[in-house]
């Protein structure tokens, strides 16, 4: 009888030893037994409610990070070591990161809240098919600003940053491919140009933008805009959005000169420890009032045609964040660079950031 229990005992200490080793694998078992679901996305770019309302509804227990620009997640990814299970590249990074590999095909059928998408943001070069992405939130670069701070004076143009009396009034985004590319579309280039007399003239030109910048900033510019401790900033709409519902005063301008429209994706990468859960909750993210939620949370605009019923008319009907196709045709997509290209943006973008110091 002893000898019995003793082998029990055995039997079930090889046992839980082997639960504990193999969830270690896995790694998408919690202790308390709840998958978890890896999610990588831009800062401020989600309602957290739906996150716990995600929880909820699927038992998953999520685990949540941010990035604030491609190239930063991309590194990340390539780098391993932690694995994402829903990751929201913008399109030329989607090319990018097809090209090498590294996103898993989405089955269609697990999302089938893809038919609330409108039309317009499906099948786009970036991904023909939407084999690997689905539309999360589209916007513009462009220049949020106060015309009180500034005597009433209107902002239209790339070119009018450059004015003398907007001196330490300005706030960037911090990120390489919109600073170059406002230089290049300030001289009338296009912001894929890779010509290398032009990205020279681009920087010269971004230097000579010095006196007016007050800082390159992250998503502080959402505190600093509303608080007026600079009349101008370089950003993308959505947050343009939220710093004006926080002071009213301000509005939002695309240069005449033209700018880049982008659309950012949800997407799966390789390696996903759980893509049954990246589905769902891709799925449940394109649920229209879900997708609704959200716009109103973040600013941006969605591409969820079904959501729009359930936004105020304020919010769709505002043509400065919800440009017609008439207008966005106008503006360029980013191609997607070679590694080459990209360290040169990069390497032009930290010599603009030096001469600021
Ligand atoms: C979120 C900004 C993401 C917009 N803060 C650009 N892809």
């Amino acid at each position: 009888m002893k000898k019995i229990a003793i082998l029990l005992t055995a039997v079930l200490v090889i046992v839980l030893v082997l639960m504990v080793i193999s969830s270690k694998l896995t790694g998408s078992v919690t202790k308390a037994g709840a998958k978890t679901l890896t999610i990588y996305n831009w800062g401020d770019y989600i309602d957290p409610s739906l996150i716990a309302k995600f929880q909820k509804k699927y038992g998953y227990r999520v685990v949540y990070q941010t990035f604030d620009s491609n190239e930063a997640m991309l590194t990340k990814i390539q780098q391993g070591g932690t694995s994402f299970d829903v990751i929201v590249p913008s399109d030329y990074m989607i090319s990018k990161m097809r090209g090498e590999h590294l996103l898993l095909p989405i089955n269609q059928k697990q999302v089938p809240n893809l038919k609330y998408i409108d039309s317009r943001f499906l099948n786009l070069s970036f991904d023909p098919k939407n084999h690997y992405s689905v539309p999360y939130f589209w916007g513009t670069v462009g220049i949020v600003y106060n015309p009180k701070m500034l005597g009433g004076s209107k902002i239209t143009s790339w070119n009018d940053l450059w004015d003398k009396k907007y001196r330490n009034q300005i706030l960037l985004v911090d990120s390489a491919r919109e600073i170059v590319g406002m230089g290049l579309d300030s001289l009338h280039y296009s912001v894929n140009d890779t010509n290398e007399k032009h990205l020279n003239q681009a920087l010269q030109k971004l230097k000579q933008l010095t006196p007016n910048i007050k800082a390159i900033v992250g998503d502080e510019n959402k505190l600093l805009l509303p608080r007026k401790e600079a009349a101008i900033g370089v950003l993308w709409s959505g947050d343009a959005v939220e710093i004006m519902d926080e002071n009213p005063e301000l509005t939002y301008v695309i240069p005449k000169e033209g700018s880049n429209v982008w659309f950012d994706n949800m997407a799966i990468p390789k390696g996903a420890a759980n893509k049954k859960g990246a589905e769902q909750f891709i799925n449940f993210m394109l649920d229209p009032k879900n997708a609704a939620k959200n716009a109103e949370y973040v600013g941006y605009a969605t591409p969820d045609k079904a959501a729009l019923r359930y936004l105020p008319k304020e919010i769709k009907n505002d043509k400065r964040f919800y440009p017609d196709k008439s207008l966005t045709d106008r503006l360029e997509v980013y191609d997607n660079f070679s590694k080459a290209v990209n360290a040169r943006f990069n390497e032009l973008f930290l010599e603009f950031k030096m001469s600021n110091q």
